[in-house]
Formats: C-alpha cells, structure tokens, sequence
C-alpha cells in the first residue's frame, strides 16, 4: 500500500514526514499537513489516492443482514443499479422491481448477479394491484421483514420536457406526478408494514425541484412534489423508526438523461461551476445511499442531501 500513513508524535497528529534532501545535501524531515481524506492510523487506513476503494473497504458490513427492495433499475448506467450494487457491497440482501416486458431482461440480468434465487419481480408503480403483489412477494422472501427501500422511478411525457413549462397537459402533468411523486407514497406505504424494525427509504430528486432548469419543466414540479412527500412521510413515520430522505444527484449520464437536448453541455456547465469542478459518478450516489441507509445516518429523515460536486450553494 503506497498510500501516506499518518504518524502519531508529539503533536503532529495531523501531518506525515517527508524525507528532503537540501541544497547542502543535509537530509531534513518535513512535515506534510496531512490531506482530509486519510483516516486513521490505527486502523492502518491510507488516504486519497486509494481513497475509493478504502471507502468500499470501511462501509463492508455497514447495511449485513438488511433486506432491500429497489425500483428503478432500467440497465447498468441507472442511479439504482449504483446504488444497490453500493447496498450489496455492504452487505445487504436486495430484491428487484422492472417496469414491463421491455426492461425485464436487462434487470433479470443484472440482478442475477446477485446471485440466481434473487427476486425480480414486475411493477408498474401507477398500479396499486403490482404494488400489493410486489410487497407480497417481498414479504414472502425476506420472511416478513424488510428495511431498505429505493425510490428511483421518474417518467415525464417526452413531450412535456421539450417546450415550455406554460404549455404543459393536463395529462402530462397527471402522469409525471403519479409516476414520479406519489409512487413514493404508494410504495412507502405497503413497504412499511415489513419495516417492523425501522428502515431507511432513499428516493432520488434534482435541483430543478428547487430552481428553474430550462427543459425540465413538469418534473421538476414533480420532484418537488416528491421533496415534500419526503417530509411529510418523514413526520408520519419517524414514530416507526422509519426514515425517509432524498438525494439531489446531480446529472448523470442514464438511460432517462439520453435524448435530452444539451443534456451534454449540461454536464459541461457543472464541470465549469460546482465546487469540485466536475460531475458526481455513480458509485459516488452508492456511497450516499449506503450512508442514508445505514445506521450512521439513525438521526437524519425528512432530508433532501445534495450530492451534486457542490453545484447547488452557488448563487452565481
Ligand atoms: O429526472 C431526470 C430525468 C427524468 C425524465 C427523463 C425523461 C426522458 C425520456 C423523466 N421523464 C422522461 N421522459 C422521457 O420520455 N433527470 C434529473 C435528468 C434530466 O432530465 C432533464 C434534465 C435532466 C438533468 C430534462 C430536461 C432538462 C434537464
């Protein structure tokens, strides 16, 4: 491991020796600060460069022994499949939930390789009847119980995202908040009756909830629809010990972001003006979700995080 192991002496507590060579040829030690993503030392734990695969490495067993269903696997680039493969690395138990025919076989797939006795199951979250069977068959497989669930279902009319906001149908609007906002009421509601001890549900939001993004339109009504589910559901099932917080991601390259005009000078403008100057990645919204849902996060619900490079606390 070539990583920088910070030394504990004196009270240098936060710094590494470098070994530096002056002008004289003397050799002298220099104290390097040392850089915010080392953890500790006695957990002989090396920073930055390996930052990422340490973090896998910490949050092993974080979620063990939790069972987890996840909507809104579309195909390997979807924000779900990043998080639940982030929820298995930490050890959790996942089912599966594919929206018709046409995804069955890219999510069978993919959740397979969670092993082949995984449940994949159909659910068109406008439909109450797939909803009562989806959590009946939850139920039989985790043996009663469940304290995972993923929200990352969101579907506006195509249309609806190409003009402006002002000519949005009453139908387009109809459909982007039955599939987009109250499917997390819906399914929050039969999923917690198997959270017996507490859960952790993580629904995926946007800025355009907060703020106008050209294009986004109808769903960022939607979403901010779902923000405000997210509290409300928090409020009512805090008592429970059941939590309920949302992630602003912000963009990612997906199967829902293709198609959108300037979707790619989109990611160009955050590149140039978040923070950190550049895009989330997936694995990245995996670890948030991982944190949420474990029991680190005990005392955060009604939540909206942004993962999102630090994009949203710009005001220019
Ligand atoms: O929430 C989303 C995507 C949601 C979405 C995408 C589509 C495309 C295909 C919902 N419905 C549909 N319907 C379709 O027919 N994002 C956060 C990604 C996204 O979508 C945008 C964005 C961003 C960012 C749409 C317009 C402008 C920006």
């Amino acid at each position: 491991m070539g990583g920088c192991f910070r030394r504990r002496q004196g009270r240098q507590e936060n710094a590494t020796q470098r070994k530096e060579e002056t002008k004289h040829g003397d050799l002298v030690y220099q104290w390097e600060q040392r850089r915010p993503a080392c953890e500790d030392v006695e957990t002989n734990v090396p920073c930055a460069q390996q930052a990422f695969a340490v973090g896998l490495a910490s949050v092993m067993g974080l979620l063990s022994g939790k069972k987890g269903v996840v909507f809104g696997v579309a195909n390997k680039r979807s924000i779900a499949w990043a998080i639940a493969q982030a929820w298995k690395e930490a050890g959790a138990e996942l089912a599966f939930t594919y929206q018709g025919d046409r995804l069955k076989e890219n999510v069978s797939q993919l959740a397979e390789t969670f092993g082949e006795d995984t449940l994949i199951t159909e659910c068109d979250v406008t439909q109450d009847d797939h909803i009562d069977r989806v959590f009946n068959e939850v139920g039989d497989k985790f043996g009663g119980k469940l304290d995972l669930m993923l929200h990352a279902v969101a579907f506006a009319p195509k249309e609806a995202l190409e003009g402006t906001f002002v000519a949005t149908t009453r139908e387009a609007f109809r459909v982007a908040h039955d599939v987009s906002a109250y499917s997390l009421v819906a399914l929050t509601r039969a999923a917690a009756p198997l959270m017996t001890e507490g859960g952790s549900i993580v629904a995926m939001s946007y800025y355009g909830a907060e703020k106008v993004i050209p294009h986004y339109n109808v769903m960022g009504v939607a979403k901010a629809a779902l923000e405000a589910s997210t509290r409300y559901l928090a409020s009512d099932l805090g008592e429970q010990k059941i939590r309920v917080n949302c992630i602003s991601a912000g963009p990612v390259n997906t199967l829902a972001a293709r198609g959108i005009a300037g979707f790619s000078s989109m990611l160009k403008h955050y590149e140039a003006h978040a923070p950190l100057k550049r895009n989330v990645l997936p694995e990245e919204l995996g670890a948030t979700g991982t944190f949420l849902a474990s029991d680190g996060a005990a005392a955060i619900t009604g939540q909206v995080l942004y993962v999102d490079c630090g994009y949203q606390v710009m005001g220019m």
